[in-house]
C-alpha cells in the first residue's frame, strides 16, 4: 500500500465509523423505545446514515485541527439530542421538538426525573463523542512523532472532489430509498413532512434525527409567518374585542357549579344518523334516547382542518380555530395556550383524558400537558381484549368505556374527563358480529356507507352502556356530559339518508350532534353553533369565567341572539351561518362570487347583506391564525 492510499483510507476512516454508528444509533434508539418497525429497518438505516454522511463527511474536507474542532462539535450535538431525546421520550411517551428545546427540563418533574431514567443505554448515544475523543489523543501522539520529518498530509483535491461526489450520492440514495418506498406504500410521500400525523410511525422510517430536524427547519421556516402589520392587527382585533362584555352571567351561569364534566368525543359522528332509521331499526338508539333526555343541538358543526380528530380537540378546548394548512397539534404544540382543562385545573379540577391510541398519534402527549391534562390515559394503560376495527388502533369503544369507568369511580371529584372513541373511524370495519344492523341486501347505500352506519351503532351502543355505567356508579347525577361528533364521515351519508339538502348543502357532512346532559331541562335547538363554542358553554355552566381568548360563544348566552356562526376550513372561509343569514363562498373563494340567502327561508339576497358578517368571521379567522402562528394568544389579553 502507498502512502497516499495508506492516508485515504485513514482519513476517511473516521467519518465512516461515525456515520455507521450514527445509523445504528437510530436504529437502536428505535430498538430500545418500541418505535422500531422491522418493515422500517432497511429504509431508516439508509436514511440515517445519509444524515450521518451530512453531519461527519465534511470531516474530510479539513485539515487536522479544524477537522477535530469540527467532529467534536458535531459529536457533542448529536449525543446531546440523542440523550435528550431518548430521556424526554421515556418520560413523556413523545418527540423533543425545537419549539419546545426552552421549556426541557422545565417540564414538569422532568429534571427531578432524569435521575431515574439514566441508564446504560445513555453510553451509545456518547459513544461518538468517546470515539471523537480517543482518535483526537491517538492522533496527537501519533503527530508528534511524525512531526519530526513533517509527515501530516491532507487530502489533495481531485481525492476531496471522489470523495465529495461518493457523499453525495450516498446521501442521495439514503433519501431517495426513503421517498421512494414511503411512495410505494402511500401513494404519496406528503406523510413524511406535510401530512405528519403518526410521530411514531415517522420516526420509525427516519430515524429520530432525521425527524429532528426537519421538525427544526419546518420551525425556522414558519417562526417568521407573522409579520409587524399581523401583530398590529391583533392589537386592534384585541381591542376593539374588550367592548364585548366578557363576564355576564346569562342562561344557565353556574348550575352546574362543581359537577364533574365528561365529554365524549365520538370518532366521525355525523348529525345525519340522529333519529334515522334503517330497514325499521334506530341507528344510534342510545343517542336518540340521550338527546330526547338532554339538549339536543341539530345545527351544530365540526369545524376542523387537516388535523381531523386532533382538531376537534384543540377546537373544542381552546376554542381557537385549527389551521387551514397545518396541524396545530403537531406543530404548535408548545404555544401557550389557556385551554379548558387548564382552566378548569385552576379552579380545583382533576383533568384527565382517556383515548385507546399510542401517544405520539398527533403529538398528544406532547400538547396535552400544556393545555392542562393532568394524565392522559392511552392505549397502554387499557387491554384490548378483543381486537376490534381497522382504524389506528385496535382498542374497542366498549373496552374503552368500560376500562375507564373504575378509573373515573376512583378519581378526585370535580374532574374533566376527555373519552375519545375510535371504533367508527374510516375504513369502518368491524368484526361480523358487532355488525349488528340487518340491512337488506337491497339497498342504495355503498358498502362504505354501510359500514359506516354498523360501526356508528356500535359507538352508540358501547355509548349507552357507558351511560348506565356511570348511572350505576352513581357518577350521572353529580355530572354534567357532553356528546359530539369530531368531524364527518366523509361518506356522503347524509344525502344517502335523505337529510334535507340547505343552502351549505356541502356542509352537511361537517353537521355534527352536540348532545348536553345534566342541564335540568331537555329541547332541540336549531339556533347554529360549532364546536369553537363548547369552550364558554362549559364555563357558563360551571360559572367560571370566561377568559378573553376564547373566540366562540357560549351557545345559550350569545353576545346577540343573531350572531352564532360557523365556519369550516378549507384554506379560506367556506360558509358562515348566523341565526337569519347564510353565506356560502364560491369555489374561487373570491367573496362577491359567493351566496348569500335569507336564513332558513333560503330567499337569495344580495351578496352585499353578508358583508359585514363576512368581514366580521373573516378577521376573526386571521386573529386567531395569527396567534397561533405567532404563540400569541397573550395580546387577547390586553
Ligand atoms: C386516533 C384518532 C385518529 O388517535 O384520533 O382519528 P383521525 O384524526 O384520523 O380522525
Ligand atoms: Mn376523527
Amino acid at each position: 500500500m502507498n502512502y497516499s492510499t495508506k492516508t485515504y483510507i485513514k482519513s476517511i476512516f473516521l467519518p465512516l465509523l461515525l456515520a455507521i454508528l450514527f445509523a445504528a444509533q437510530n436504529e437502536f434508539f428505535n430498538l430500545w423505545l418500541d418505535i422500531y418497525s422491522k418493515t422500517y429497518s432497511t429504509r431508516l438505516f439508509l436514511a440515517a446514515f445519509a444524515l450521518g454522511i451530512i453531519l461527519y463527511g465534511p470531516a474530510l474536507l479539513f485539515n487536522r485541527s479544524f477537522k477535530f474542532i469540527y467532529l467534536f462539535i458535531i459529536s457533542f450535538l448529536v449525543s446531546f439530542i440523542f440523550s435528550a431525546q431518548f430521556l424526554y421520550y421515556r418520560y413523556s411517551q413523545s418527540f423533543l421538538q425545537f419549539s419546545a428545546i426552552k421549556y426541557f427540563g422545565q417540564t414538569q418533574g422532568v429534571a427531578g426525573t432524569v435521575g431515574i431514567l439514566v441508564t446504560p443505554e445513555l453510553l451509545l448515544f456518547a459513544a461518538n463523542f468517546v470515539i471523537v475523543a480517543v482518535s483526537f489523543i491517538l492522533s496527537y501522539r501519533f503527530l508528534s512523532k511524525k512531526r519530526e520529518n513533517n509527515a501530516e498530509a491532507i487530502l489533495p483535491n481531485w481525492e476531496k472532489l471522489i470523495l465529495i461526489l461518493a457523499m453525495a450520492l450516498i446521501v442521495f440514495f439514503g433519501y431517495k430509498y426513503l421517498l421512494d418506498t414511503e411512495k410505494k406504500e402511500w401513494g404519496s410521500t406528503s406523510r413524511l413532512y406535510t401530512d405528519v400525523y403518526d410521530l411514531k410511525a415517522l420516526v420509525g422510517k427516519m430515524g429520530i434525527m432525521n425527524f429532528f430536524l426537519e421538525d427544526t427547519f419546518k420551525y425556522i421556516l414558519r417562526s417568521n409567518l407573522v409579520a409587524d402589520a399581523d401583530i398590529n392587527f391583533l392589537k386592534t382585533f384585541a381591542r376593539n374585542r374588550t367592548q364585548l362584555s366578557q363576564d355576564k352571567k346569562g342562561k344557565y351561569f353556574g348550575t352546574a357549579k362543581g359537577k364533574n364534566i365528561i365529554i365524549i368525543q365520538v370518532e366521525s359522528l355525523e348529525n345525519a344518523v340522529i333519529n334515522k332509521t334503517i330497514n325499521g331499526q334506530a341507528i344510534t338508539p342510545n343517542l336518540n334516547q340521550l338527546a330526547s333526555e338532554g339538549i339536543y343541538f341539530n345545527n351544530f358543526y365540526s369545524q376542523t382542518g387537516p388535523g381531523n380528530t386532533a382538531d376537534a380537540e384543540f377546537t373544542t378546548m381552546t376554542s381557537l380555530y385549527p389551521l387551514p394548512d397545518d396541524v396545530v397539534f403537531i406543530n404548535y404544540a408548545k404555544n401557550q395556550y389557556k385551554a379548558l382543562p387548564q382552566l378548569l385545573k385552576n379552579n380545583g379540577y382533576g383533568t384527565y383524558s382517556f383515548h385507546g391510541d399510542v401517544p405520539t398519534f398527533w403529538n398528544r402527549s406532547n400538547i396535552y400537558p400544556g393545555l392542562g391534562y393532568q394524565k392522559a390515559y392511552n392505549l397502554d394503560d387499557f387491554v384490548v381484549t378483543r381486537s376490534v376495527g381497522k382504524g389506528p388502533s385496535d382498542l374497542g369503544d366498549e373496552d374503552l368505556f368500560f376500562q375507564s369507568l373504575p378509573r373515573l369511580e376512583s378519581l378526585k371529584k370535580p374532574f374533566l374527563a376527555t373519552v375519545i372513541t375510535m371504533s367508527s373511524h374510516t375504513p369502518f370495519i368491524l368484526p361480523a358480529d358487532l355488525q349488528t344492523l340487518k340491512i337488506p341486501a337491497e339497498t342504495n347505500l355503498t358498502f362504505e356507507q354501510q359500514q359506516y352506519l354498523q360501526s356508528i351503532h356500535y359507538a352508540d351502543k358501547a355509548i349507552g352502556e357507558f351511560i348506565d355505567g356511570l348511572k350505576n356508579a352513581g357518577l350521572y347525577d353529580n355530572s354534567m356530559i357532553f356528546i359530539w361528533g369530531d368531524h364527518g364521515s366523509y361518506t356522503n351519508i347524509s344525502s344517502a339518508l335523505g337529510q334535507d339538502k340547505n343552502t351549505i348543502s356541502e356542509l352537511a357532512g361537517s353537521q355534527v350532534p352536540l348532545i348536553i346532559l345534566g342541564a335540568g331541562e331537555n329541547g332541540i335547538i336549531g339556533a347554529p353553533g360549532s364546536q369553537l363554542d363548547v369552550y364558554p358553554t362549559i364555563t357558563n355552566f360551571l360559572g367560571i369565567q370566561t377568559p378573553k381568548t376564547v373566540l366562540g360563544q357560549d351557545l345559550f348566552n350569545p353576545e346577540t341572539s343573531k350572531e352564532t356562526h360557523f365556519r369550516v376550513i378549507s384554506g379560506g372561509i367556506d360558509a358562515i351561518l348566523t341565526e337569519n343569514l347564510a353565506y356560502r363562498a364560491n369555489n374561487d373563494g373570491v367573496f362577491d362570487h359567493g351566496f348569500c340567502e335569507l336564513w332558513p327561508s333560503k330567499e337569495i339576497l344580495p351578496i352585499s347583506d353578508c358583508k359585514d358578517i363576512y368581514k366580521k368571521q373573516s378577521e376573526e379567522v386571521k386573529a386567531s391564525n395569527i396567534i397561533i402562528r405567532g404563540n400569541l394568544l397573550n395580546l387577547l389579553n390586553n
